[in-house]
């Protein structure tokens, strides 16, 4: 969703949150004034974020399921599959700075000005990102401590680097990785959930370390082991090309965006390759990779991707269960961020992993949702530094409801602001929503959409009644806010 636009705007290194009010008018529909008062029914109140308050204002659409996450802390619980990938993959990366600990509170300058997002990239819209108030949001990515965190090294911001839980690894943050909670508005399904971990890792180099390094050909000189042998659990394909879609920045050699690209890719396949195979043996040791639906090969395929940050940009896939999932993304850092943290010397790669897509693969857990369970049933399988595959508990049976309603005629109707209702009135009930019809009256030019909406319980049986109750809700609810009519 960050992929789209190619401008690259003015950073500043600087803090200091900026008045954009007439800028951001565009983004801001009229369906936004709908959603703010989904928020909270008191609009007058400050909004509370892990203890700090915060003025509301007609940005601010954090509903309180959302806010709830917040404190929820999952990569901090050493029992839970996502702190145990997060602990996996920080001992991958000895030689990064490791921070697990910064708020998600972040202004919009650090999430997306910071990174070159245009003025109207989509991204900032707030049918896509959870606002505290205009000024103030949930990080849609962990790239939005970048700058920040590479400024930090520069200027000796002790602050800032204690924050590191090793910090004498990389002292000067010339290389870091960051494990944290992002928030997105997004669609309902089992591989997609309104809050997620990333995972971003960042890497500079001098440019004279760089020569050196090619002077020896010494490609990937910290790299481990070579990946994707036959025999291996991974077949990795890559037939991207560096070029004019793809293309190498103005400001650096081809020889110094190819030796980045060719470090980055090997440092990740590797850590992939770990993952997949800890995974097959975490099924082999249990009897379970001859289990229906176990898998024990994953072809492993790089695309070229966009984004506002990286150029030449990519993102790396998997074949999980039939589909391709979208693991990361990834690029050759824009020199600007570099230039603006104080290091126009340096050159560098980013990259940021889904970590619920990670863990998925590694624990053989089926449905995102789970990572949020406290059914002791899911906790009670995970123990600190151990990898097994996740054995499911009894299927619940879903149930299931349509709804079809003709759009306002305004036209003024975004999805996410359907998934976010449904979230906020049903929870974790709600297991996916699907747009399954969509027709324009050719008469009368009203457009109508049916969506269908699976309810299912994780750890118990729903009653048709409870369900008809929530979706009476979810009816009224759609009809006063979204301002839609039933069909
Ligand atoms: C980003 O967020 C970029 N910041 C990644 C990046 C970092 C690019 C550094 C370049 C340099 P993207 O929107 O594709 O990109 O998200 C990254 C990953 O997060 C995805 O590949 C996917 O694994 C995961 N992800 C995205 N949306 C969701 C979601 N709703 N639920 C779970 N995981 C998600
Ligand atoms: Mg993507």
């Amino acid at each position: 969703m960050l992929a789209g636009v190619k401008t690259l705007g003015s950073a500043r290194a600087t803090w200091v949150l900026r008045s954009t009010v007439t800028q951001y008018k565009a983004l801001l529909p009229h369906g936004a004034r709908m959603q703010s008062s989904i928020a909270g029914a008191q609009q007058s109140e400050d909004i509370r974020v892990l203890g700090s308050s915060y003025g509301r204002d007609k940005w601010t659409n954090a509903t309180p399921a959302i806010l709830e996450k917040t404190g929820r802390d999952l990569l901090h619980h050493p029992s839970h599959p996502l702190a145990i990938l997060k602990e996996l993959i920080f001992k991958e990366f000895p030689t990064f700075a490791h921070y697990d600990n910064i708020s998600p509170v972040v202004s919009t300058y650090q999430n997306f000005d910071s990174l070159g997002f245009s003025k109207d990239h989509p991204g900032r819209s707030v049918t896509d990102t959870y606002y505290i108030n205009q000024d103030t949001l949930l990080r849609t990515h962990t790239s939005a401590h970048q700058l920040q965190l590479l400024a930090a090294g520069k200027k000796d911001d002790p602050e800032l680097l204690a924050l590191a839980n090793n910090s004498s690894a990389s002292p000067r943050n010339e290389r870091f990785l960051v494990a944290a909670d992002v928030y997105r508005r997004d669609e309902i399904d089992a591989s997609h959930y309104p809050v997620f971990h990333q995972m971003e890792g960042v890497c500079t180099f001098s440019r004279a370390e760089i020569q050196k390094h090619i002077r020896n050909r010494n490609i990937a000189a910290d790299t481990t082991s070579s990946t994707g042998e036959s025999g291996s659990v991974a077949k990795l394909l890559d037939t991207t090309v560096i070029g004019d879609d793809n293309p190498v920045q103005p400001e650096h050699s081809e020889e110094e965006a190819a030796f980045l690209a060719d470090h980055m890719k090997q440092m990740m396949n590797n850590m992939v390759v770990q993952i997949l195979t800890k995974a097959v043996a975490a099924q082999k040791s249990t009897g379970d990779a001859d289990a229906a639906g176990s898998q024990t090969e994953f072809p492993v395929r790089w695309i070229d991707a966009f984004f506002p940050f990286t150029s030449p940009s990519w993102e790396m896939e998997v074949l999980f269960q039939g589909e391709w999932l979208e693991i990361c993304g990834c690029g050759v850092m824009k020199q600007a961020i570099l230039d603006d943290a104080g290091m126009p010397d340096r050159v560098g790669w980013a990259f940021g992993f889904g970590l619920e897509r990670l863990a998925m693969l590694l624990f053989g857990i089926p449905d995102i949702r789970l990572f949020w369970s406290s059914d002791p049933r899911f906790t009670g399988q995970f123990a600190p530094g151990q990898i097994n595959t996740f054995k499911p508990f009894s299927r619940h049976p879903a149930c299931t409801k349509d709804v079809s309603f003709w759009l306002p005629e305004s036209g003024d109707f975004h999805e996410n602001d359907l998934m976010d209702m449904v979230r906020e009135i049903a929870g974790d009930l709600v297991e996916g929503v699907k747009l399954i019809d969509s027709f324009t009256h050719p008469k009368t030019g009203k457009a109508s959409r049916c969506y269908r909406i699976n309810y299912c319980s994780m750890d118990r049986n729903v009653t048709n009644e409870e369900i008809n109750t929530i979706q009476e809700q979810v009816r009224q609810r759609i009809v006063s806010q979204l301002g839609v009519t039933l069909r």
